[in-house]
């Protein structure tokens, strides 16, 4: 053997032949060269052995045996993993009687895979593999192993036994796996040290990983050195799993769609399972996760590609359904644009490529991955149509935006003079022209993330604008012209101002001024008309400017929920559509970014629900102007918000049938 696998002396006292190879190799070739085993000397290597010992502990949990897993991290780079499994087995070891199993897992080098080219995988069924190799490389190792109510103790040197397999007596509730080690200074220097953060993320991702364990973090405070991030307890449990990861992953940023689609499914005669949670972000960058039995696959693999192929083929197909020529476009790389996903597969015995293990290979987990997305994806698409659709629009966009880009490098130059210039903060619709097409201007960033979530991307484009405009009615025209937030809504529009202004240009056909239903919400509405007003008549004139009518009120009782404009609307609905005496529950809404999306769309901007007025020019045009302008912009933004109000009954908005 050891001819065949590198040099090394077989194990004395062993007999062998060529089916025993695989197991029987000491450690010697670990300490020889340790990059081999786990890439190197420097800080990750020296991380890998924790995350080897906490696979195995993992493992155990995976395969129903645990649910409870404590890391603690001593001072003098001790590291402490337990689990409550079943116990590494203590009873001889039927090919070598004289030594327990315990100390065969510990003391040989499962070296087959290695040499084959295969990864010497951990997880997934080779328990207890990797932890020689750490064995080897730690200046100490104790293990404790509590079976059948008794504890037994072992304590090994640079993989060597120093004591005997002991028997420490009766446990009472106690059973699994206890490994305390300290990584070998003559391996990896006196400087290397577990890094408290690096470990303690790595002990959160498990627990969002796998919601079946809780995981119990502590450390040395003294240890800790960027307190504010890293605990010195924790207990790691998250029930909602990959929900709960995704949704830390992309914090506050808006999805596509209102919430990320998640879900799990188990594969026939008990072949495993797979888990996801995805979404699509408006804006920032992506990214796909993907797991095999809680190990990062970074380099994708199969399991990557069933998700790649049940979300395209759903999509195209749902496209299809929809009589929407547009979503044969669409490839993988369209939907993986703004994608943010998460995959977890769990299967028996998984493959992974390379000594790194970074990429799954088993073949069979794509197609049990994308007999089991595709089926729910299928569902979850016709389960919410508008939403389906969004997300359809959002890929469509993206696979135009794609061919474009090639159609753009093919043909050099010579569409380019004319090139369209939009606001970065645009978030434009998929519908060209201005047929049917809408642009919400709303005030502020978080409303703008709530708009953009309810509205039907194929005709309706939104445009968050910063605080509060000029006042355009005392401005100059130079001015005017370098307000940013204006400069944006003109190029948004397309169609110039001034002596510029040329209506053929113009990239919607209606302009929705949609601000918060308060004081502040009024008065930039009223900055904003009298923007059109003044620089854009031609638009007001031919009835495309509009405002929206958000709720201010929620009323509900007995199930009944109406919503009220404004204060005065409120006593209406409570006197019109309550009993006097029904307890009527009354929410008011801070502001649109505080609406949920589905209300906002509901309430404000689907075109067959909402009501929205047209701004109109007064009909004694001439009178009435000077009253306008100096109502809108008088000093009490009281005055402006009645005006408002009063007008959008009267004079200048006009209800409209949407
Ligand atoms: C605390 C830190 C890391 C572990 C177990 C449990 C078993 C085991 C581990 O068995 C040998 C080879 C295949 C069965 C399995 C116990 C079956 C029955 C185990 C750990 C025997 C390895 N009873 N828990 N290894 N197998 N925890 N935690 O390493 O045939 S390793």
């Amino acid at each position: 053997m050891s001819d065949l696998f590198g040099g090394q002396a077989a194990k004395p006292g062993t007999s062998y032949s060529a089916a025993d190879i695989e197991v029987l190799e000491g450690l010697e070739p670990v300490r020889k060269r340790p990059g081999m085993y786990i890439g190197g000397t420097d800080e990750n290597a020296l991380h890998h052995l924790a995350s080897e010992i906490i696979d195995n502990a993992m493992d155990e949990a995976v395969a129903g045996h645990a649910d409870r897993i404590e890391v603690t991290l001593e001072a003098g780079n001790w590291l402490v993993v337990r689990d409550n499994g079943r116990g590494i087995p203590v009873d001889p070891h039927p090919k070598f009687p004289k030594q327990s199993a315990l100390e065969v897992i510990l003391t040989t080098l499962h070296s087959g895979g290695k040499f084959s080219g295969k990864a010497y995988a951990t997880s997934g069924g080779l328990h207890g593999v990797g932890s020689s190799v750490v064995n080897a490389l730690s200046a100490r190792m104790e293990v404790e192993v509590a079976r059948d109510r008794q504890l037994f103790t072992q304590a090994y040197e640079q993989g060597k036994p120093v004591t005997k397999l002991l028997n420490a007596g009766a446990v009472q509730n106690r059973r699994g796996t206890q490994i305390r080690f300290r990584p070998d200074p003559e391996i990896f220097g006196t400087k290397l040290e577990f890094k408290p953060e690096r470990l303690f993320r790595f002990c959160r991702s498990k627990a969002y990983l796998y919601r079946g364990v809780e995981i119990r973090w502590a450390c040395d405070p003294t240890l800790i050195k960027d307190g504010a991030e890293t605990p010195a307890q924790a207990v790691l449990h998250f029930p909602g799993g990959l929900s709960d990861f995704l949704a830390s992953a992309i914090e506050k940023k808006t999805g596509v769609i209102p919430a990320p689609w998640a879900g799990e499914a188990s594969f026939p005669d008990d072949a495993g399972r797979v888990e996801w949670a995805v979404t699509w972000l408006e804006d920032g960058d992506g990214f796909l996760s993907t797991y095999a039995n809680t190990i990062p696959t970074p380099q994708g693999g199969t399991h990557e590609a069933g998700l790649r192929n049940a979300l395209v083929k759903g999509l195209r197909a749902f496209g299809e359904l929809k009589k929407e020529k547009r979503a044969e476009k669409i490839t993988a790389e369209d939907l993986l644009t703004g994608f943010a996903g998460m995959l977890s597969l769990f299967i028996r015995e998984p493959q992974f490529q390379g000594q790194t293990k970074d990429r799954l290979t088993s073949p069979e987990a794509q197609r049990l991955v994308e007999n089991a997305m595709r089926n729910q994806f299928d569902h979850w698409l016709a389960g919410d149509p508008a939403v389906a659709e969004n997300l359809l629009a959002f890929c469509i966009e993206r696979a135009e935006e794609r061919l474009r880009r090639r159609e753009q490098k093919e043909t050099p130059r010579k569409s380019a003079t004319r090139k369209l210039r939009l606001p970065g903060k645009l978030a434009d619709c998929a519908k060209e022209g201005v047929e049917g097409t809408e642009l919400f201007l709303v005030e502020g960033d978080s409303a703008g993330g709530s708009a953009k979530q309810a509205r039907n991307r194929d005709t309706q484009a939104v445009l968050p604008l910063r605080g509060k405009i000029l006042n355009v009615a005392s401005a100059s025209a130079d001015k005017l012209r370098a307000n940013q937030e204006l400069k944006d809504l003109v190029e948004a529009l397309g169609c110039g101002v001034g002596d510029r202004f040329d209506a053929a240009r113009l990239r919607y056909g209606r302009v929705v001024i949609m601000t918060d239903a308060d004081v502040d919400g009024a008065h930039i509405a009223a900055l904003l008309m009298t923007f059109f007003y003044k620089e854009l008549p031609q638009l007001v004139r031919d009835g495309r400017v509009h405002l929206a009518q958000p709720p201010l009120y929620r009323l509900q009782a007995n199930g009944k929920s109406i919503y009220a404009m404004d204060d005065a609307d409120k006593e209406r609905v409570l006197k019109r559509e309550f009993k006097a005496n029904q307890k009527v529950e009354v929410s008011r809404f801070k502001g649109l970014g505080e609406m949920p999306p589905a209300l906002l769309k509901e309430t404000t901007m689907d075109p067959k629900r909402r009501n929205l007025l047209r701004v109109v020019l007064p009909t004694d045009e001439r009178a009435k102007t000077a009253d306008l302008i100096e109502a809108l912009m008088g000093r009490k933004p009281e005055l402006r918000f009645r005006f408002i109000q009063d007008n959008a009954a009267k004079l200048d908005v006009e209800a409209l049938d949407a």
